[in-house]
C-alpha cells in the first residue's frame, strides 16, 4: 500500500468544469465552442485562484495577529517559472484539471502551455528567491516575497544565421496575465532628488520627483500547510498622467514625458547576471522597491496607526537582503525611523540592525556593487548623509575593537577621497544582524577573504546557509515519471514535503528490479525530451546516446569554453582516426545558457558553440557518435524538461568561483551523475552522494590560488597536451567560421595568453575523466545504481531544509501555529 499524503483536491471534476465554464463566460467573455487552449488557460487559473483565495486571507489575517515573526524577502529578482500547474499541484487538483480540461475538448499540455512564463531575473539568485517563497508557504511560514514587476524581463534569446545571439524583448504582460492581482488601494509613494533643509533644527528632505508604486500581488500556495503567502511586486505609475497644456498644443510626446519617465523605473529587468550595472536606473529601481516594501510592512503590521510602536517591528518582519541589490534598504529604514517617527539615531539603528540580514551570492569582486557617493547625493540626498553618518558610527566602534588603523581604514563603507564610493557589501554587514554565504566552501571563502575583516572583528555575524531547490517544481512537476516510481519505491508521497526520506532509496540501488525500472524512467525521459525538442526547436535527439547537459548563464568563470573545448578535441580525435569510431561512446551534449548583452566573450562563445554543433552536426564522419544542439532562450520551462532526461551534469567552474549552483541540486535529484570541480555546493553535493558516485576534476582552491601566485602560463598547457592545441588550431584555423582565421581570434587569444578562469589548466583532467565516465556508462546497471544513489542521498539539498536552516541561524522564527 502507498500512503498518500498530497492534498486532496476540494472539487470534482465536473465541479471544476463548471468553474472553468462560468469563468470562460462572465471573465473571458467566450463560449466554450470559441475558447482556445489560451483562453482555457486562462480561464481556469482563475478558477484556480478562488481556491486559493481564503487561505491567502486566513494566512494573512493570521500572520498580522499572529506571535510569530514574518520573513520580508527582498529581492530583486523573482525567476518564478510557469504557475498553473504548480497551484494545482499544490492544491491537489492536478487530475481534475486534466479531466476538466479534456471534457471541454481540450489537450491539458497546449493549455499549461499558453502560459508565457514571467522572466523576472536572470539565473540562479532569481530562482533561488522563487524556490525560497515556495518552501516558506510550504512550510507555513508567514511571508512576504518583495520584488519588481518588470515589464520587459530577462531578453528572449535567439540565434541568427552566423549562429550570434540576438536579444528581443521579452513583452510578457503583452499577454493576458491571471496570476497577478493590482491593487491601487495599496500603493506607496516613492520620491527622489531634491535637496534636505533644516527646519526647527531637524532634517528634511525636499524630494523633486515622486513616483506610485503600486503592488502586483501573487498568491504562494504552500504545499500541504493549507497556507497561502505573498508576492507582492511593485510596479511604477506616474502621479501626473499628463500635462493637458502641452498636449493642447498638440506636443504629445512631452505631454507624457514625466509619467513615461516615471514609468521607466520598472519598465526593464537589467540583464546581467553577477556583474553590477553603474547605472541610475538601478539605483531608482532598487530604492523603488525597498522604500515601498518598508512602508508596506509598516502599513500591514500597524493598521491604522498614526504612532505606531516601531521598536518592536523587529519582532514583525525580519527583512532578508538577497544580494546588495535592496541595501538601500537600511538607510531608508533610518530614515523612516528618524525623520517620520522621531526616533533618536541609537533607537533606529538598533531597529534597523536587528531587520535586516544579508545574504552575499557571489565571490567575484566585481559584483560586489559599489555605487558613487555623488549618485547616490543626487538621487537620495538624505540617504547619502544618513550613509555617511553610519559609517562615522561604525569608525568609532571599530576604534573600540581594535587598534589596528588599516584595518579600520580597509573596512570604512564609504571611501576616501575626492570622488568616494558606497560600499553596499559592507553596508549590509555592518547594518544587519547576519551575514551568509549560499555553500560551505562559499561562506567560508566570504570569511577568510571577500570579507575577512568583517568576520575577524564580528565573528557571530556570519554564518552558511547551503542553497536549495523546491522538489514540488524540480522533482514532482518536472519528471512525473520519477516521482511516481520514488513514491512507489518509499511506499509514501511524504517524500514532497520531507526529502531527507528519499534516503529510504539507497537499499534500492542493489535491487535489479527497481534499478530497471529506473532505466526505463530515464530512457522514457529521453523519448519525451527528444520528442519535445523535435517539436519546440526542430532538432532530432537520439535518446539512445548518453544525454549530457550544460545548462547556466554563459559566463567565462563557469567556462562553457571547457567544455566546447573537450568536445572539439574529441570531434578530432573520431574525425583523424585518434580514437577508432567503434570505441566512441554515443553522446549528445545540450547547452543552455543566455549571455548579458553586453559581454562580448560570452556572446563570441556563444556563437562558437552553435558553430560547433552545425559543424559536428552535418558531418557524417561522426555521425552517430557525437551530436550538440544548442536551444535557444534556456529558461525555467525548458529546465524542467531537459534535467529529467539528462544523465551526464557539467558543473565545471573554475574552483573558488560558484557561490553554490542549484542547477547541480535538480540535475543529481533527477538522477543525473556530475562531472565537476570543487566549487560551490558541488562540494557538498559529493560529500552526500560518495566520492564514487561523482565524477571529481580540476584544481581546488588552494592550487587555483599557488597557480596564480607562481605565475600561470596558459600557452605551457596548449603545449602540453595535444588534444588541446588540436582543438584550439582548429578553432584558429576557421573550422568553425566557414574557414575565416579571424571570428574567434579574441577567444583564443585571451585563452592563450590570459585564462583568468584556467580553462586550459584544468583541461587535461577534463578530458581524461571522459574516459572514465565513458566506461562506467557502459555498464548501464552500475551507472543507473550511481544515479540512483544521487537521488537517494541529495534530499538534503531541498530549499525546505534551507529554510529550516535560515530559521534556525537567522530569522529566528518559525510557522503560524
Ligand atoms: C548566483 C550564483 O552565481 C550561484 O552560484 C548561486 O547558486 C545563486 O546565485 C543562488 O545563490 N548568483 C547570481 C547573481 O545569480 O546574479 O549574482
Amino acid at each position: 500500500m502507498t500512503e498518500q499524503t498530497a492534498p486532496k483536491s476540494p472539487v470534482t471534476t465536473e465541479q471544476f468544469t463548471d468553474e472553468i465554464k462560468e469563468q470562460l463566460k462572465y471573465a473571458q467573455g467566450v463560449t466554450v465552442e470559441q475558447a482556445t487552449d489560451a483562453d482555457i488557460y486562462v480561464a481556469a487559473s482563475l478558477a484556480v485562484r478562488r481556491h486559493l483565495v481564503d487561505s491567502w486571507a486566513t494566512t494573512q489575517k493570521d500572520m498580522v495577529n499572529g506571535n510569530t515573526k514574518a520573513v520580508g524577502y527582498l529581492s530583486a529578482e523573482f525567476l518564478m517559472g510557469k504557475q498553473l500547474r504548480n497551484a494545482l499541484l499544490n492544491l491537489g487538483m492536478l487530475n481534475e484539471f486534466d479531466d476538466a480540461v479534456k471534457a471541454l475538448g481540450h489537450d491539458p499540455q497546449l493549455v499549461v502551455d499558453s502560459e508565457y512564463e514571467p522572466g523576472l531575473g536572470n539565473g540562479g539568485l532569481g530562482r533561488l528567491a522563487a524556490c525560497f517563497i515556495d518552501s516558506l508557504a510550504s512550510l507555513g511560514v508567514p511571508a512576504f516575497g518583495y520584488g519588481i514587476q518588470y515589464k520587459y524581463g530577462i531578453f528572449k534569446q535567439e540565434f541568427d544565421a552566423e549562429g550570434k545571439q540576438v536579444e528581443r524583448p521579452d513583452y510578457w504582460l503583452a499577454n493576458e496575465e491571471p496570476w497577478g492581482h493590482i491593487d491601487y488601494n495599496r500603493s506607496q509613494k516613492v520620491s527622489f532628488g531634491g535637496e534636505v533643509v533644516e527646519e526647527n533644527g531637524k532634517k528634511v528632505w525636499k524630494p523633486a520627483w515622486s513616483v506610485r508604486a503600486v503592488p502586483v500581488d501573487y498568491m504562494v500556495p504552500g504545499y500541504q500547510s493549507g497556507r497561502v503567502n505573498t508576492l507582492r511586486l511593485w510596479s511604477a505609475k506616474s502621479y501626473d498622467e499628463f500635462d493637458l497644456l502641452t498636449f493642447n498644443k498638440s506636443d504629445y510626446l512631452n505631454a507624457v514625458k514625466p509619467q513615461v519617465e516615471a514609468e521607466n523605473i520598472s519598465k526593464i529587468l537589467y540583464p546581467e547576471d553577477s556583474t553590477p550595472q553603474g547605472k541610475q536606473l538601478r539605483l531608482e529601481q532598487q530604492y523603488f522597491f525597498v522604500a515601498a516594501s518598508i512602508h508596506d510592512a509598516i502599513r500591514v503590521f500597524y493598521p491604522g496607526q498614526d504612532k505606531p510602536d516601531l521598536t518592536t517591528f523587529p519582532n514583525k518582519i525580519t527583512f532578508q537582503l538577497n544580494d546588495t541589490h535592496p541595501v538601500i534598504g537600511i538607510p531608508e529604514l533610518m530614515r523612516v525611523l528618524i525623520d517620520e517617527y522621531g526616533y533618536d539615531w541609537d533607537t533606529a539603528w538598533d531597529i534597523t540592525t536587528k531587520t535586516f540580514n544579508y545574504t552575499c551570492h557571489t565571490l567575484l569582486p566585481e559584483a560586489l556593487e559599489v555605487w558613487p557617493a555623488r549618485l547616490i547625493g543626487e538621487l537620495l540626498p538624505r540617504h547619502l548623509e544618513i550613509i555617511n553618518e553610519i559609517n562615522d558610527h561604525f569608525l568609532e566602534e571599530l576604534k573600540g575593537l581594535t587598534r589596528d588603523k588599516e584595518r579600520i581604514n580597509r573596512m570604512r563603507i564609504v571611501t576616501e577621497g575626492n570622488d568616494p564610493q558606497v560600499r553596499m557589501a559592507y553596508l549590509a554587514t555592518a547594518g544587519g544582524s547576519h551575514v551568509n554565504g549560499v555553500a560551505e566552501l562559499h561562506s567560508q571563502l566570504l570569511k577568510d577573504v571577500t570579507l575577512r575583516d568583517f568576520s575577524d572583528l564580528f565573528p557571530k555575524k556570519f554564518t552558511n546557509v547551503t542553497n536549495g531547490v523546491t522538489p514540488r517544481r524540480f522533482i514532482r512537476l518536472a519528471n512525473p515519471r520519477l516521482s511516481a516510481l520514488i513514491t512507489e519505491g518509499l511506499g509514501t508521497d511524504k517524500w514532497l514535503s520531507d526529502l531527507d526520506l528519499l534516503q529510504g532509496l539507497v537499499p534500492l540501488a542493489d535491487d535489479p528490479e527497481f534499478v530497471k525500472k529506473f532505466a526505463e524512467v530515464k530512457h522514457a525521459n529521453k523519448v519525451a525530451f527528444a520528442n519535445f525538442a523535435k517539436d519546440r526547436y526542430g532538432f532530432e535527439a537520439n535518446p539512445d546516446t548518453m544525454f549530457n547537459t550544460m545548462v547556466k548563464r554563459l559566463h567565462e568563470y563557469k567556462r562553457q569554453s571547457l567544455k566546447i573545448l573537450a568536445l572539439i578535441a574529441r570531434y578530432a580525435a573520431i574525425k583523424n582516426g585518434t580514437i577508432n569510431v567503434d570505441d566512441v561512446l554515443p553522446r549528445t551534449v545540450f547547452f543552455g545558457a543566455k549571455a548579458a548583452p553586453g559581454y562580448y566573450m560570452a556572446k563570441l562563445t556563444i556563437q562558437l558553440i552553435n558553430n560547433v554543433a552545425r559543424v559536428v552536426n552535418n558531418d557524417p564522419d561522426v555521425k552517430g557518435k557525437l551530436a550538440v544542439h544548442f536551444p535557444a532562450n534556456y529558461n525555467v520551462r525548458l529546465a524542467q524538461h531537459l534535467i529529467p532526461a539528462t544523465e551526464l551534469d557539467e558543473q565545471i567552474s573554475q574552483a573558488g568561483k560558484e557561490a553554490s549552483g542549484t542547477g547541480n541540486m535538480k540535475f543529481a535529484l533527477n538522477g543525473a551523475l556530475t562531472v565537476g570541480t570543487l566549487d560551490g555546493a558541488n562540494v557538498e553535493i559529493r560529500e552526500k552522494v560518495g566520492a564514487d558516485n561523482f565524477f571529481l576534476f580540476g584544481l581546488t582552491v588552494d592550487e587555483v590560488e599557488d597557480l596564480y601566485e607562481k605565475g600561470y602560463d596558459p600557452a605551457k598547457y596548449y603545449e602540453a597536451d595535444p588534444r588541446l592545441k588540436m582543438a584550439i588550431d582548429m578553432i584558429s584555423a576557421g573550422t568553425f567560421s566557414d574557414g575565416d582565421r579571424n571570428t574567434y581570434a579574441p577567444l583564443v587569444a585571451d585563452w592563450l595568453t590570459k585564462d583568468y578562469f584556467m580553462t586550459l589548466a584544468d583541461f587535461t583532467a577534463y578530458a581524461d575523466i571522459q574516459y572514465q565516465i565513458e566506461d562506467l556508462y557502459r555498464d548501464q546497471d552500475a551507472w543507473n545504481r550511481k544515479a540512483i544513489l544521487n537521488v537517494a542521498n541529495t534530499g538534503y539539498f531541498s530549499s525546505d531544509r534551507s529554510i529550516e536552516d535560515y530559521l534556525e541561524r537567522i530569522w529566528h522564527t518559525g510557522p503560524l501555529a
